[in-house]
C-alpha cells in the first residue's frame, strides 16, 4: 500500500520493505544530507557488524580470497562525490500507471562517498583474461512475488562487464564523511558511477568472476527494458542514467505572483556525460531559455536556476525544464512504453498558478 506519511522529512513509499523517498523541494545544495537520502530497498536490511563482514572475491581469478573490513580499511582510501538515482524515479508522474514503487521527483540524491577502487581489488586476486563480467551480490535476500521468479530466497545481485570493474566503481564504506548507515548498505556497498542505482549494491558480500553475462533475476526479470531491434524486441539490463532535469521549486500547484519573478530551480544530471544545458519553458515548448548552470562535478547531479519573469495574467501555467548532455542527448518529448516501469525522463510540466 501506497502511504505518503513523513518519517524524519523523508515520505514512507513502503515501510516493509523500507522505502523513503527524498522530498525533491528540499533541494538545498549540491549534498544530500545522509538523514535525507532516499533508501530503496527490496529485502529487510541484514544486520551485519564490522568484526563478522566479509567480502568473497572469486570466480574467474587465479587468487581467490576473503577480505575483512580491516583489510578494505588498509587500501588507500578515494572520496568521490556522486549521484544516485532509482531507475524508478518519476514513476508517479506518468500518466498511464505502471506496478513498483510509486516515487515522485526524489528516488534522488548525491553524496560524497568514500572507499576503494573495486579494480584493486580485483588486481589482488588477479582477473583471468576469460573474465567477462563481475557480479556483486548483496547480503540480503528474501522470496520474490513475482510469478516468474524462482521459488525460495533469491539475493539482491547484480554484474557489471569487467571493463566497467576496472574503471570507476568504488567500494564504499563512509557516506558524507560518517560510517554507512545500515539502510544504505553498512558497512560496505558498491557505487557504480554514471549508472542507476540499482547496480550500486549495498551490503556487499560477494565479488563472483564469471566467464560468461549474468542473467541474475534483478537484471534481465526486473531492472531491465526492451530494445526493438530489427522486428524483435530484446530484454536488456539498464544500465546509463538517462539524461535528466528535475524542477525543485516551485513545486506542482505552488501559487506565484503575476509580474513578479520567480527563482525555478532545480539539478540536472546524465549518465557518462556532462549537463551542458539545461532550458525552461513556459509556453509548451515554442520558446526555451536557457538556465544558469552550477558547477560541473562528474558523475554527480549540476544545480541549475532560471528567473522566471511571471505573466501579468492570472491562469496556469506549465513549466517544463530540459536538459542537454555534452554528447548531444537530450530528453524525448514523450514516454516510450518499451521501457516499462524504468528510465523515465520525457519532459514532465510542472503546473503553477499564476495568481494577480
Ligand atoms: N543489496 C542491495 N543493493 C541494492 C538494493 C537492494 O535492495 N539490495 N537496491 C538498489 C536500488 S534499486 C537502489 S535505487 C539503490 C538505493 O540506494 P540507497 O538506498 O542508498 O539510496 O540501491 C541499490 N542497491
Ligand atoms: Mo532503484
Amino acid at each position: 500500500m501506497e502511504t505518503t506519511a513523513l518519517r524524519n522529512g523523508r515520505i514512507v513509499r513502503s515501510e516493509d520493505p523500507l522505502n523513503l523517498e527524498t522530498p525533491f523541494e528540499n533541494l538545498d545544495g549540491f549534498i544530500t544530507p545522509t538523514s535525507a537520502f532516499y533508501v530503496r530497498t527490496h529485502y529487510p536490511i541484514p544486520k551485519i557488524s564490522k568484526a563478522n563482514w566479509r567480502v568473497r572475491v572469486e570466480g574467474e581469478v587465479e587468487r581467490p580470497c576473503d577480505l575483512n573490513y580491516d583489510d578494505l580499511l588498509k587500501f588507500k582510501p578515494q572520496t568521490i562525490p556522486m549521484t544516485l538515482e532509482c531507475a524508478g524515479n518519476n514513476r508517479n508522474l506518468l500518466t498511464t500507471k505502471v506496478k513498483g514503487v510509486q516515487w515522485g521527483l526524489g528516488a534522488v540524491g548525491t553524496a560524497e562517498w568514500t572507499g576503494v577502487p573495486l579494480s584493486e581489488i580485483l588486481n589482488r586476486a588477479g582477473i583471468r583474461p576469460t573474465a567477462c563480467e563481475v557480479i556483486m551480490e548483496g547480503a540480503d535476500q528474501g522470496p520474490l512475488e513475482d510469478p516468474k521468479a524462482p521459488r525460495g530466497n533469491v539475493r539482491f545481485a547484480r554484474s557489471v562487464p569487467v571493463n566497467k570493474a576496472n574503471d570507476d566503481i568504488l567500494l564504499v564504506y563512509k557516506m558524507n564523511d560518517v560510517e554507512l548507515p545500515p539502510e544504505h548498505g553498512f558497512p560496505v556497498r558498491a557505487i557504480v558511477p554514471g549508472w542507476f542505482a540499482v547496480a550500486s549494491v549495498k551490503w556487499l558480500q560477494r565479488i563472483i568472476v564469471t566467464d560468461r553475462p549474468f542473467n541474475g533475476y534483478y537484471q534481465t526479470f526486473d531492472y531491465a527494458f526492451w530494445k526493438r531491434g530489427d522486428g524483435n524486441a530484446e530484454l536488456v539490463p539498464l544500465r546509463e542514467l538517462q539524461v535528466k532535469a528535475e524542477i525543485a521549486r516551485p513545486i506542482a500547484g505552488e501559487s506565484v505572483s503575476a509580474n513578479s519573478t520567480v527563482r525555478v530551480y532545480g539539478a540536472a544530471w546524465a549518465g557518462g556525460a556532462e549537463i551542458a544545458k539545461v532550458e525552461v519553458t513556459i509556453d509548451g515548448g515554442n520558446t526555451w531559455k536557457s538556465a544558469n548552470l552550477g558547477d560541473s562535478v562528474p558523475n554527480a547531479w549540476r544545480l541549475w536556476e532560471y528567473e522566471w519573469k511571471t505573466p501579468s495574467k492570472a491562469g496556469q501555467c506549465n513549466l517544463i525544464a530540459r536538459a542537454t548532455d555534452s554528447l548531444g542527448r537530450t530528453q524525448p518529448t514523450e514516454r516510450d512504453l518499451d521501457r516499462g516501469t524504468y528510465m523515465i525522463n520525457h519532459l514532465l510540466p510542472v503546473a503553477v498558478n499564476v495568481k494577480v
